[in-house]
């Protein structure tokens, strides 16, 4: 009986070590932070790359932020959602700007990302689609809202080769995932 409360303050100390870097950092992101990063988001509706090129002075800028050399210039649907989170202070890894490997990122819950049910889609969770069959994914989107109506409300960029608001038929969405920390 006398042992009692020193097992309980172990654990209660074991525990508070075990989530002591996480709560220390206080990197964890919040709704609030998937919030700003839908905020951020769409506010760069209507930034367009040069022509068909996948550049453009800003494009450019957010793949350097990821830590990638520009040229080349390459698809940036997921430098956009990289960017979006890093300005609202969440640095996810650069695999996101291979919708496919963060797709195998998320399902196994790695860099920073959950996979989660489609209903479950909340304002700032990541979208993926597939729009081609030999990948996982191949495009990434920031949702703007709860599923609804058979479909989904998005912002994303390198859609029409720019920064759009989209809205799909749920059918059409292949994984969802929560930023859950920094990648
Ligand atoms: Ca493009």
């Amino acid at each position: 009986m006398f042992k009692a409360p020193l097992v309980v303050a172990l654990v209660l100390g074991g525990w508070a070590l075990a989530v002591g870097p996480l709560a220390a950092g206080a990197a964890a992101p919040t709704s609030a932070k998937r919030e700003a990063a839908v905020d951020w988001a769409l506010a760069q509706v209507g930034t367009t790359e040069r022509g068909t090129s996948n550049c453009s002075p800003t494009i450019d800028r957010w793949q350097r932020d990821m830590g990638l050399k520009v040229p080349p210039c390459r698809v940036w649907c997921g430098a956009f959602v990289h960017q979006a989170f890093l300005r609202a202070g969440v640095r996810l890894s650069p695999r996101l700007i291979d919708p496919d490997r963060t797709y195998a990122d998320a399902v196994a819950g790695r860099r920073g990302l959950e996979s989660i049910p489609v209903s479950q889609i909340r304002r700032g969770d990541i979208v993926f689609y597939d729009f081609r069959p030999d990948l996982r994914a191949s495009h990434l989107a920031i949702a703007r809202g709860r599923p609804h109506d058979g479909s989904l409300e998005t912002v994303e960029g390198n859609t029409g080769n720019a920064v759009r608001r989209e809205r799909r038929g749920l059918q059409y969405v292949v994984l969802a995932a929560r930023v859950v920390g920094a990648g």
